[in-house]
């Protein structure tokens, strides 16, 4: 073993297995230590063919995202591929997992490749605002030409094995036993001892360059957002793979990787994505929660059969309480039509569907919840959460844990006269709830971090991002609040609706979902500010409230609030987040803009103390995400 790359000798086949966990991400040691052992095997007279496999859950998911932002180190990708590509002996690559970004540039730069029919394979760099830039924009397009390259760059969707195979991006698939497949196939190219043929000098996907240079002229024309600029440099690479000599369309594509990796777009988007993995690093991390596989939901309205739908396709139980049979066979209706609009849109099929109905039951009577391990009451429906509290002794079985949307609902009292504090814990969440990705978790001060635990794996498993609220104050809430604030100040000063929403909908904001409510009536006024100001307003204000936030502890770092911005307010992606905004701006600037407008509104605008502290140290908010954000 040297370091991240485990060396084996197979008869004349070297076997390299890549262990960089969790994904294997393509990280300055694990390329020294791979192109060391490449070095090794090709000099080994004895190894008459190379095998690139990895250990763990996954070939590499792509290059270290959190490298991108440091000093070079090591050998660099790209070259570390064309080692590959230029070895006189066959190398194969067994994938097996996600073969994402590089690790996929890595396999394509490999002779052979192989995966287990598991396998997922694909380009995400778009959504890191980058494009593949260890030669994939190059190698895929000589593979399967240049439509499906195109489609999978510019989509960032991963494909199937059997998908990649039929498309000619990978050469095999086997059901099991991938090493040894890729071993066995390795040790009949070394015994057949021809020299490999490098993806390089591939035409394939070139067979037909007017229909080639016709797509991508097409794909120019195709209408795109253009604040992300990767896209359109993913159609120029694509291009030079047919226009340029393979090595010139490889400086082509480093140079427009360069230019894209310091783009705001790219940093913002690879801060909100670090930003997302951070959200599971809370004090309950590593406590193990309770098994739920029976819940109960209190009120059908829109948020609870939403909220429904959701639990009963993670493959739950579920029951839904309502305070009478009119309110709950309209509960029941919201869901069946939430599942009737998932059938036709082809999510959910007519089986499943069933199946999942017949996991759900309905009452009237709340000692029905009874078994529940969990009851989630989002506070829609304050006459069925009244009946709960007067039945919690019967409802509320022992180990099982009440999620309460509500602050004020009944249910905290009765939960704590039954000596039950500890298993109550607040809840948000986001709308549609089926399909929302954010929930925001707030223990109080007497919630069990068992229960917090328990609480987080239940929505993880319905596939949510739990943001972990702290202190009494859910983050999104506090957020959305300092929004509609801007939102009203602007409106006092005679912006009308249609320029409010504008104004939103320039800076980049996905509005479908009202992040911050109706818009305020405007007053009467001669001037109205221009929508610039309206953004800066509204943006300072939700920097102003994180900073607040993250000074009470109630986010655990600035990061979390960048999510619940991003995921819960529709702020846009990929400029990272009101946090990172303010990092990227530099403190004193925005602490400057923050005293400037709080003569207008102390309450909304006025910057915490935690700016001075901030910058007197010169510190960025980033340095208290626990060192690990972009
Ligand atoms: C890329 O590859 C660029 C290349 O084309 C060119 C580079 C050329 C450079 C040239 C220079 C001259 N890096 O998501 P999870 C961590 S761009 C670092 O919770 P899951 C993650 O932070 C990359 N870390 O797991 C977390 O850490 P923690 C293209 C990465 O099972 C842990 O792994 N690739 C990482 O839900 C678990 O992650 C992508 O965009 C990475 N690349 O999903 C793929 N990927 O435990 C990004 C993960 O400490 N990754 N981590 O918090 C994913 O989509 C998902 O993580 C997976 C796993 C689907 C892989």
């Amino acid at each position: 073993m040297a370091g991240t790359v485990a060396r084996a000798t197979r008869g004349r086949v070297a076997l390299l297995t890549l262990d960089n966990p969790p994904v294997n991400a393509l990280g300055a040691a694990l390329r020294d230590d791979l192109a060391a052992a490449l070095d090794a095997a090709i000099e080994d007279a004895a190894v008459g063919a190379i095998v690139i496999a990895a250990a763990g859950r996954t070939f590499p998911a792509g290059a270290d995202i959190r490298e991108f932002d440091a000093e070079a180190r090591g050998i660099a990708l790209p070259d570390l591929c064309d080692r590959i590509e230029a070895a006189p002996k066959p190398v194969i690559a067994a994938l097996h997992g996600t073969a994402l970004g590089g690790g996929l540039e890595l396999a394509l730069a490999a002779h052979v490749r192989i995966a287990l029919a598991s396998a997922r394979l694909g380009f995400p760099e778009v959504k890191l605002g980058l494009l593949p830039g260890a030669g994939g924009t190059q190698r895929t397009p000589r593979l399967i030409g240049a439509e499906q390259a195109l489609r999978l760059m510019i989509s960032g969707q991963r494909i199937g094995a059997a998908e990649a195979l039929a498309m000619g991006l990978i050469d095999g698939v086997v059901e099991e036993g991938l090493t040894e497949a890729a071993i066995a196939l390795a040790a009949d190219l070394a015994a057949e001892g021809k020299p490999p043929v490098p993806t390089r000098a591939r035409r394939t996907g070139f067979r037909d360059p007017v229909l080639y240079a016709r797509i991508i002229a097409a794909a120019r024309e195709a209408p795109r957002n253009a604040r992300l600029p990767a896209p359109d440099r993913i159609v120029d690479c694509v291009e030079a793979a047919l226009l340029l000599p393979f090595d010139a369309g490889l400086t082509f594509e480093r140079t427009a990787f360069a230019d894209l990796l310091t783009s705001p777009a790219a940093k913002g988007l690879r801060h909100a994505f670090l930003a997302e993995r951070l959200l599971r690093h809370t004090p309950e991390a590593g406590l193990a929660p309770r098994p739920v596989a029976q819940v109960g939901v209190v009120g059908g309205g829109p948020v609870g059969a939403g909220l429904l739908a959701a639990l009963l396709g993670a493959g739950l139980r579920a029951t839904l309480i309502e305070a009478d049979r009119d309110a709950l066979i309209a509960g029941l209706e919201r869901i069946a039509t939430l599942h009737e609009a998932e059938v036709a849109a082809g999510r959910l099929t007519p089986e499943a569907r069933d199946a999942d109905w017949e996991r759900l039951a309905g009452s009237v009577d709340p000692a029905r919840l009874a078994g529940a391990e969990a009851i989630l009451d989002p506070g829609e429906a304050p006459q069925a959460s009244l009946a709960l509290a007067d039945a919690l002794a019967a409802s509320l079985t022992p180990g099982a844990v009440l999620a309460l949307g509500d602050p004020a609902s009944p249910l905290w009292a009765a939960a704590a006269s039954l000596g039950r504090a500890g298993d109550a814990i607040g809840l948000a969440v986001t709308e549609p709830s089926h399909v929302a990705p954010l929930v925001d978790l707030c223990p109080a001060p007497a919630t069990a971090a068992e229960t917090t635990a328990t609480v987080a794996a239940l929505l993880h498993r319905v596939g949510k991002t739990v943001l972990r609220s702290a202190n009494g104050t859910f983050v999104l809430e506090s957020l959305r609040a300092a929004g509609r604030r801007a939102l009203r100040r602007a409106a006092e000063a005679g912006a009308a609706p249609e320029a409010l929403e504008a104004a939103l909908r320039d800076f980049g904001f996905a509005l479908g979902a009202r992040p911050f409510g109706a818009l305020p009536a405007t007053a009467v006024s001669d001037t109205s500010p221009s929508g610039e100001r309206i953004a800066e307003g509204c943006l300072l204000a939700l920097i102003a409230a994180g900073a607040r936030l993250v000074a009470a502890g109630v986010a655990l770092r600035p990061s979390d609030v960048d999510v619940a911005a991003t995921l819960g307010l529709g702020f846009p992606r990929w400029r990272g987040g009101p946090m990172h905004m303010a990092d990227e701006r530099g403190l004193l600037q925005v602490r400057n803009a923050l005293l400037a407008l709080a003569a207008e509104d102390a309450d909304l605008w006025s910057p915490a103390a935690i700016f001075d502290h901030l910058i007197k140290y010169g510190e960025r908010f980033r340095d208290l995400d626990g060192g690990k954000s972009a």
